[in-house]
Formats: C-alpha cells, sequence, structure tokens
C-alpha cells in the first residue's frame, strides 16, 4: 500500500489536466494488476506461459493514451497495457490467453498473437521484426487519403537486429509515412544482452542513417512517454514523417516466466526496482495530492473485481470442440465480388501486354489498389507491364520501391487493414524468397487466425529457357503450395492472364500470381477488352483427346499441345490454371475419363505440384488407371546458365519419351 516518500524520479506532468494525471495512473496499475494474477495462476499451473511486462508498463501506457482511438497501434509481447489502455474486455482477453473459443482468434493463436480491428490494434507474430513494416502500410494509406493520423509500432531492442526493422524504417523514411517506431530497450533479448545485440552507442541513432527524427527517453516515466508520443504524433499529423523513440527501461522478470532470469546481475534489477513505473508515479501523484489512498484503495478494489469476473466467465467457458467445417472454411475470406464474364469486343495482345492491359483495367476498377514494386513507375518495370501507369494513375498508386521485398509485402498488409489493395511486383519471382516469411506466416494466416484480409497480390514473373541461370529463372510455386492461406494462379494464355489478374485483383485473399517470362512476348492471343474476370480455382480442358490427361499448368501447357500434335496422340490437357485452390473435380474427370495420366510442370520434381496430383489420384482413382501416374519435371538441380545445360534440365526433352511410355502401357 501507498506510502509518500519522495518519487525516485521526476514528472513533468504541469500541463496535465489531473484528470489525465489519474487516467495514466490507473491505466498503469490495471495491467499491472492482472500481471500479477497471471502469475499466480501461473504458479497454480492454471495458466501454461507468460511474457511479462512488469516494469514496461509505461511505455504501453504512455503511448497509447497520447494516440486517438482510430490510430493503429502494433503490438509486441510485453505490451499489455495497450491492450487494458484501449478497454478490451477482460473476459475476451482471459478466454484468448486460455484458448477459448470467444477469444480474438477462436482459440487458433496465442498470448497476444491477435489483433482487435474495433480497437485498432493489430498484434504481432512471432517472429517480431515483420510487424514494423504493416505498421508503414497503414501510415501510407493514412498518407494517401490525407487522413491526418499517425500509426504506433512497437519493438524489443533485440528486434532491431533483423533486417525487416531497416527495411521497414527505411520505406518509411523514403515515403516519409507518419509512424512512430518505438524501441523498448529493456536490456536483453531472452538472454541475450544489449553488448551482444547491437555496437552502436544508442539504437536512437540509427535514425540518423534513414534520415528521420529520434528520440531517447525514459520508458519508465509514463507522463514523459505520453507528453513525447503526444508531441510527436500532434506534429506528425499535420506533417507525415516517421519518427524513432527509443525508451530506456528494464526487464524486471524473466523472458517467460519460466526460463528465470539467472544470467541478469542482481544489481541491475536492484537499480531498477527504485525506477518502477507505477511505484514512482504513485509516490509523485499522493505527494501532489493528485491521489489519496484511499482512492488507491478503490481503484485496486474496482480493478481486483473486473479481473475475477473476467476470470470466473472465462473458465466456465468450455474448452473447444472442434468443427472441422469451421476451421477449413476460415482459411480464406469470403469474396465480395461476383465474377464478370468477358464481352465480345477482343484485340490482339501478347502475353505481356494482357498481363499489362489486366492491371491497367484493375486500376481503373479499384480506385483504392496501389502498385508497388521495384522500378516500377516511370521506368514502367523491367519487362515494361507498368508502363505509362504513372501518367495515367500518379506516382502516389504506382511505386517505386526501395530494394526491399519484406518490407514492401509488409507495407501491402498494412494498406489492406486499413481497407485498400496492394499488387507488389517481384521483380523477378526468385526474389520472393526475401519476402518469404511476411507471405507465408503474415498474409497465409491471417484470415484463420484473427479473420483480417490480406487483400495482396504478389505477381512473380517467373520461368527458364531464357538463358538467365539459378537466380532468374526458377518457377517456385512449389515453395508456397504447402501454405494454406495463400492463392496461386499460374495463366498460360494471354486471356487467362488478364482475366485471373482481375480475378486476384478482386479477390480478398492473398494470391501469389505467376507469369511465365518466355510467354511474355512469345505468345500472343485474341484477348477480350474490358473488364472482366476468369474465376480462380477452375481449372481449364485447352485440348480434347481419349488416349492419355495430361495435367499441367504455364508453360507445360504450350509444351503439351507441341507434343500430343508433334506425336499425334490424342489427349485431355487440363491447364489447372490455379494451384491453390486446385481444381480437384476437373481432375478427376478427366482422369475417369482416359485412365492414363501425366503430369507435367516446370518446376523441379521433388516435393513438387506433381507429387501431390499423383498422390491424390493414386488415393482416390486407383481403380480408374490403366498405368501408373507419370510426372514430368525438370531435374532436381538449380537452374544452369549455359544453353545446353538448362535445355537439359527442363522437362520438355522428357514429355515425349514419358508420353509415349504412357500411352503405350
Ligand atoms: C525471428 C525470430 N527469432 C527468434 C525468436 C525467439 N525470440 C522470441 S523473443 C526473443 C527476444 C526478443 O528480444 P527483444 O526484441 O529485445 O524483446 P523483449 O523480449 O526483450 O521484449 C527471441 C530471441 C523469434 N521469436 N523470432
Amino acid at each position: 500500500m501507498a506510502t509518500t516518500t519522495k518519487s525516485a524520479m521526476s514528472f513533468q506532468a504541469e500541463g496535465l489536466a489531473k484528470k489525465k494525471q489519474l487516467k495514466l495512473y490507473e491505466d498503469l496499475l490495471r495491467p499491472r494488476m492482472i500481471e500479477e494474477k497471471m502469475l499466480i495462476l501461473l504458479r497454480q499451473g492454471r495458466i501454461s506461459k507468460w511474457f511479462s511486462g512488469i516494469g514496461q508498463e509505461a511505455i504501453s501506457v504512455g503511448a497509447t493514451n497520447a494516440l486517438l482511438d482510430d490510430e493503429f497501434i502494433f503490438t509486441m509481447h510485453r505490451n499489455l497495457g495497450v491492450f487494458t489502455t484501449r478497454r478490451l474486455p477482460l473476459t475476451r482477453l482471459f478466454a484468448q490467453w486460455q484458448g477459448k473459443l470467444s477469444g480474438y482468434t477462436n482459440g487458433r493463436d496465442r498470448s497476444f498473437h491477435f489483433g482487435a480491428p474495433e480497437h485498432h490494434i493489430v498484434g504481432m507474430i512471432s517472429h517480431l521484426g515483420p510487424q514494423l513494416a504493416l505498421a508503414g502500410g497503414v501510415g501510407l494509406a493514412h498518407k494517401l487519403a490525407g487522413e491526418g493520423r499517425v500509426a504506433l509500432a512497437f519493438t524489443g531492442e533485440g528486434g532491431t537486429s533483423e533486417g525487416d526493422f531497416h527495411e521497414a524504417l527505411n520505406t518509411a523514411a523514403v515515403w516519409q509515412l507518419p509512424v512512430i517506431f518505438i524501441i523498448e530497450n529493456n536490456g536483453y533479448g531472452l538472454s541475450t544482452p544489449t553488448s551482444e545485440q547491437y555496437r552502436c552507442e544508442t539504437l536512437a541513432d540509427r535514425a540518423i542513417g534513414y534520415g528521420m527524427r529520434s528520440e531517447i527517453i525514459d520508458g519508465n516515466n509514463v507522463v514523459e512517454v505520453y507528453n513525447t508520443i503526444h508531441r510527436l504524433a500532434g506534429e506528425m499529423r499535420q506533417n507525415p514523417e516517421p519518427v524513432l523513440v527509443e525508451c530506456r527501461t528494464f526487464r524486471m522478470r524473466g523472458h517467460e516466466e519460466a526460463s528465470g532470469t539467472k544470467y541478469v546481475p542482481q544489481e541491475y534489477f536492484d537499480e531498477w526496482s527504485k525506477r518502477d513505473p507505477l511505484d514512482n508515479f504513485e509516490q509523485y501523484l499522493l505527494a501532489e495530492k493528485v491521489l489519496s489512498s484511499r482512492k488507491i484503495k478503490s481503484l485496486r478494489d474496482k480493478i481486483k473485481k473486473e479481473i475475477e469476473a473476467g476470470l470466473e466467465e472465462a473458465y466456465a467457458e468450455d474448452a473447444i470442440v472442434p468443427n472441422l467445417a469451421k476451421e477449413m472454411g476460415d482459411i480464406y475470406a469470403a469474396a465480395d465480388a461476383e465474377d464478370v464474364a468477358p464481352g465480345t469486343d477482343t484485340q490482339e495482345m501478347r502475353f505481356v501486354d494482357a498481363v499489362s492491359d489486366g492491371l491497367r483495367e484493375g486500376m481503373r476498377k479499384h480506385d483504392r489498389l496501389v502498385l508497388m514494386g521495384q522500378d516500377i513507375a516511370e521506368y514502367g518495370g523491367v519487362f515494361k507491364i507498368t508502363d505509362g501507369f504513372v501518367k495515367e494513375f500518379g506516382k502516389e498508386r504506382v511505386r517505386n520501391t526501395p530494394l526491399c521485398e519484406s518490407a514492401i509485402v509488409g507495407a501491402g498488409l498494412g494498406l489492406s487493414i486499413k481497407g485498400w489493395k496492394a499488387m507488389m511486383e517481384m521483380q523477378f519471382a526468385d526474389f520472393v524468397s526475401c519476402g518469404f516469411n511476411q507471405i507465408v506466416n503474415n498474409l497465409a494466416k491471417l484470415h484463420y487466425r484473427w479473420g483480417q484480409r490480406a487483400d495482396v497480390v504478389i505477381r512473380m514473373p517467373a520461368g527458364g529457357g531464357v538463358g538467365a541461370g539459378p537466380f532468374h529463372s526458377q518457377t517456385n510455386e512449389a515453395w508456397f503450395f504447402h501454405t494454406p492461406g495463400l492463392k496461386i494462379v499460374y495463366p498460360s494464355s494471354p486471356e487467362d492472364a488478364k482475366g485471373l489478374l482481375l480475378a486476384s485483383l478482386a479477390d480478398p485473399n492473398p494470391v501469389l500470381f505467376f507469369e511465365h517470362k518466355a510467354l511474355y512476348r512469345s505468345n500472343s492471343a485474341e484477348v477480350p477488352t474490358g473488364y472482366y474476370t476468369t474465376p480462380i480455382g477452375k481449372a481449364q480442358l485447352v485440348e480434347e483427346g481419349d488416349e492419355a490427361s495430361i495435367i499441367t499448368y504455364g508453360m507445360g501447357v504450350h509444351w503439351a499441345k507441341k507434343v500430343t500434335e508433334e506425336l499425334g496422340i490424342s489427349a485431355d490437357i487440363l491447364d489447372l490454371r490455379s494451384l491453390l485452390p486446385l481444381d480437384y473435380e476437373a481432375i478427376e474427370t478427366t482422369v475417369r475419363k482416359t485412365s492414363r495420366v501425366l503430369i507435367l510442370h516446370e518446376a523441379t520434381m521433388i516435393g513438387g505440384v506433381g507429387g501431390e496430383l499423383s498422390a491424390h489420384i493414386s488415393e482416390h482413382l486407383f481403380e480408374y488407371l490403366d498405368a501408373p501416374v507419370m510426372r514430368v519435371a525438370s531435374l532436381d538441380t538449380p537452374v544452369p546458365f549455359a544453353k545446353s545445360l538448362e535445355a537439359q534440365f527442363l522437362p520438355h526433352i522428357r514429355l515425349r519419351e514419358s508420353l509415349e511410355k504412357l500411352v503405350s502401357y
């Protein structure tokens, strides 16, 4: 209970109304009391894991109080004070931590890994750093709409060592996005002290390299945090720009409760416990007669009751009874647009022009669609697909990006959180590896985790046969095929390229859109003019025959047509067009019809899409088969550079022999 000793810290609270000071106090007290309760429950074995923010509450509480209610906050694992300050119902919070249905993720994710859109909070994924670029995307949406709002993102000092920190801050600086990046420098990243985490004198110094402002403040002083963020946010709402704020604080407990604190010298605890954010502010308010012992008691009683009521309700809720249809049904967001059939007017277009035409129609249709990619603005992209777009749509919506795939995928997700659509052009599909984490862990899982759309299309110029070697030739769809939550589209014709691209842009889910580079300028056809969509997830029988079925996509469709014609074999050629979701019905129909199947793809064999298709056919259609399911794919080597080596690598030289073997089996 409070005594009126002098606070060890000084608070510049003169400019704050007493009511505000009391609110800051109550907002500090609530997470502290919840945590104290959690530690008891942990000892009783009633919860399994706890990441403590005790000692760091002033950062969450001061920053949240300084923002407007509709400004987004991107939280980490020690930001309970953000959730409590925004007054999320405690019952739901507790239900979330217990994995109950009424929690924020329907039992699908743990601890603070969730978003609460109605409270403008977006929680982390475990990988820490990726969070920062999302705030940039929200900042971009604010800036484009002239909303006069800021976004705020937290990171620990450990997270600042990740490449994602650099990419997010650099992009926010180049684009002058209104984002407050807060580093909670609490001395340790798990067991790693700051001396083993970074070499610069202060983390705030890094801002100089990005060309942005920075400040270092006392993270244990709630008034200092509040005043700083309040001032900065006020300035940034008028003049958008990013700012880096390093909050000095200390982690008073273990990384998580089970991991202990043996590696932390006792004198640090002794020193920092004198600087406790709650105790010190309490002493100050008591000395200033803003607070009384009676008021403290009544606040404590009130919060205790809130916690107990919340816990009782959460514990009373039954454990989840799994509902398979619901789990599978929540992987994707439901489409909100009907497919649009093409008109009758057509025009001859090369594949590359059809992609460009689709993108232009998409930009006209969706006025909140933003295109991002390296060199896509005035230069028109390395394949000239966005040539002339800046003139029609302006540089705000056709954005050159710095060279950073992860931050741009993340920015796309941030735009989506604000209700915008984003298309990112990977300069070459090979470079997607640098944005891999954002795609497979953030975009793909978001809707399943907490119902948030990831309305982002990533265009992937892919494929070999162009003498470009291992890093400009891959068709890497299999890297993503294994990831629930993504859609993968791979057109083989100009008409489909346009229609499927427009369907992808209309779709609220993350879509990886593969375009074979070798088709760009070698393949032309009549393409419907104007806006139309080709449904995702529907294969197309492009040739009909009865001796065999060739199931393929992308360049494979062209190889299949050529070889069947050369050999005079009558085959069904099924162009899958979409790999996720797959059109199992069309696959099964052709297999039942011909009883002989060859699966063809340009990607390497092992772990490729063909393996999955082959397994499905063997498992479900075994009795229809007159021959083993055959696969033809690229060699399991990197894509070689020399013409002769690449010719050997690619699958079509093996196609003829395999097809003959299949039909004569
Ligand atoms: C990419 C990645 N690598 C490793 C981890 C394991 N991990 C979780 S938290 C953490 C330390 C984070 O330190 P910091 O960013 O300073 O935050 P703090 O825990 O101190 O608040 C580590 C190594 C992880 N979650 N993600």
